[in-house]
């Protein structure tokens, strides 16, 4: 029998489903999976007739594939990958390539690649997203790690992946850990693009009284232009879809927001590197206070607010929303952008910004069309500091923030929370503040810890004290950058 071009070991959803888009496009893949029967199972049904051959154990697998062998692990992240690395290390030969799927956290595959690496193999820390529709169809994949693996395992890879007019939705993405960065950078995003679409739908739901319906309708209409969407679009369908009594399901979910912690991974990121990724962070914190469900029942019943009172043109309120989530959008992703900016300083990687949003264009959770204009404005100027200041993304600000501001200033005058407008509208305008106050803030700092200060009216790493009360002498403490 030919041997198999790819191994893949670990057969819960990803893991088939990835093995019968590679399957059905012509590859041969060997699988394998802890629990032996699943294997069976699997060859048997679901895959029976196509080029996927079943193996029942990792010597197996190694045996049945061409060389340099290629082994992907899509197992629960985590200790079982160390293990499954700790396997296959005497089962390979040198110049082989192991690639991990799953959602590892990017430190432990920067420790991966330096360890398989000293045994002479090469590791591949791959980001898969688009969930099990992806994984069948065409996934949005982020790799990274050893950049000797890219050329063996690209064929296969840009081959299964989504494309967007004729582009795979898959480039490699950096040394060491930049392929998982980005896809928790991607998760982190997605938080954000969700909690923005949750704000909407309170504004209309709670303070200007629509019903779903008309929400629907809304979605529906957001999805033709700019916000044309994945999220927006898998929102109108939800706002549409009935209970076997009649009533809305969503409308009888509970309200508090689950988590895997990828979007808490992006926000520690971000306080590590001192990035205000605050739209990111603030969606975190927002998926918290929700699962504070007895707390906030309490708590309603104490803590009083104002009854909202929707009074105006609808129709235009409605558009000033679009403007809001369409402007704090932008800010979402201008801020990904600086965290990755900041990564790639940091552990030099070469990131192409460009061919991220690429990669995030078809196939996963945020896809859109607005990232063909992120893709655009990279292209335009890949070392673009701020995706703010590119033009089209200035123009597209400007032209939005009216509406913005006014529906910041109802949702705070009517009590609704909306914690991403509001906290991206705050980004904008600290980012555009010439001087913010934090002239008094260094005063409070030297006068209460003599921590010093720097002056305009002095060249920039010269630091001075004063003497606030007349009582403390001249000496200061030292001044830390990090
Ligand atoms: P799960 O994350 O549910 O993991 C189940 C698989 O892991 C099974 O094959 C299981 O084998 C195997 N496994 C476990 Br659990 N412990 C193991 C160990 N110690 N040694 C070997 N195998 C072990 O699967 P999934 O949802 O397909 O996700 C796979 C990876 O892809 C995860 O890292 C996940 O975070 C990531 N991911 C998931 C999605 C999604 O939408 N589900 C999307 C993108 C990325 P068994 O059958 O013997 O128990």
């Amino acid at each position: 029998m030919n041997k198999a071009d790819i191994g893949l070991i670990g057969l819960a959803v990803m893991g088939e489903n990835l093995a019968m888009n590679m399957a059905g496009k012509g590859f041969t893949v060997a699988v394998y999976n802890r629990t032996v029967e699943k294997v069976t199972r699997f060859v048997n049904g679901r895959a029976k007739g196509m080029s996927i051959v079943g193996c029942e154990s990792l010597e197996a697998l190694c045996d049945a594939l061409k060389k340099p062998r290629k082994v992907m692990i899509m197992v629960k992240a985590g200790t079982a990958v160390d293990a499954l690395i700790e396997k296959l290390i005497p089962l390979l030969d040198e110049g082989d390539v192991i690639i991990d799927g799953g959602n590892a956290h990017y430190p432990d595959t920067m420790r991966r690649t330096e360890y398989v690496r000293s045994k002479g193999l090469y590791f591949v820390g791959t980001g898969v997203s688009g969930g099990e529709e992806g994984a069948l169809k065409g996934p949005s994949m982020m790799p990274g790690g050893a950049v000797e693996a890219w050329p063996l395992i690209k064929p296969i890879f840009q081959s299964i992946s989504a494309h967007v007019d004729g582009e795979p939705c898959c480039d490699w993405v950096g040394e060491s850990g930049a392929g998982h960065f980005v896809k928790m950078v991607h998760n982190g995003i997605e938080y954000g693009d969700m909690q923005l679409i949750c704000e909407a739908y309170h504004l209309m739901k709670n303070y200007v009284g629509m019903d779903d319906d008309e929400m629907n309708a809304v979605f529906d209409k957001w999805n033709r232009a700019e916000l044309d969407s994945y999220l927006i679009q898998i929102t109108r369908d939800i706002l549409s879809r009935r209970d076997e009594d009649g009533s809305m399901v969503v409308e009888n979910i509970l309200d508090t927001a689950g988590q895997k912690g990828t979007g808490k991974w992006t926000a520690v990121s971000a306080l590590d590197a001192g990035v205000p990724l605050t739209l990111i962070g603030e969606s975190v914190f927002s998926r918290f206070l929700s699962a504070m469900k007895e707390e906030r029942v309490a708590a309603s019943k104490i803590l009083k607010g104002v009854v909202p009172a929707f009074s105006g043109d609808r129709e235009a309120f409605i558009e000033d929303v679009r403007q809001a989530l369409y402007a704090s959008k932008i800010v979402s992703y201008a801020q990904g952008y600086q965290l990755m900016r900041a990564a790639a300083k940091t552990y030099g990687w070469k990131l192409n910004y460009g061919a991220i949003a690429l990669m995030w264009r078809g196939g996963c959770i945020i896809r859109s069309a607005f990232l063909g204009k992120i893709k655009e404005a990279f292209e335009r100027d890949g070392e673009l500091v701020n995706l703010m200041l590119d033009p089209f993304f200035t123009q597209a600000l400007s032209s939005a923030q009216s509406g913005w501001r006014r529906v910041c200033a109802a949702a705070a005058m009517n009590g609704i929370p909306v914690p991403a407008f509001s906290s991206a509208l705050a980004y904008y305008d600290g980012y555009r503040c010439e001087r913010l106050p934090a002239n008094l803030l260094q005063a409070q700092r030297d006068y209460f810890g003599a921590h010093t200060y720097e002056r305009v009216d002095r060249p920039r790493g010269e630091f001075f004290h004063t003497n606030w009360t007349g009582e403390g002498g001249s000496t200061t403490a030292e001044t830390y950058t990090n």
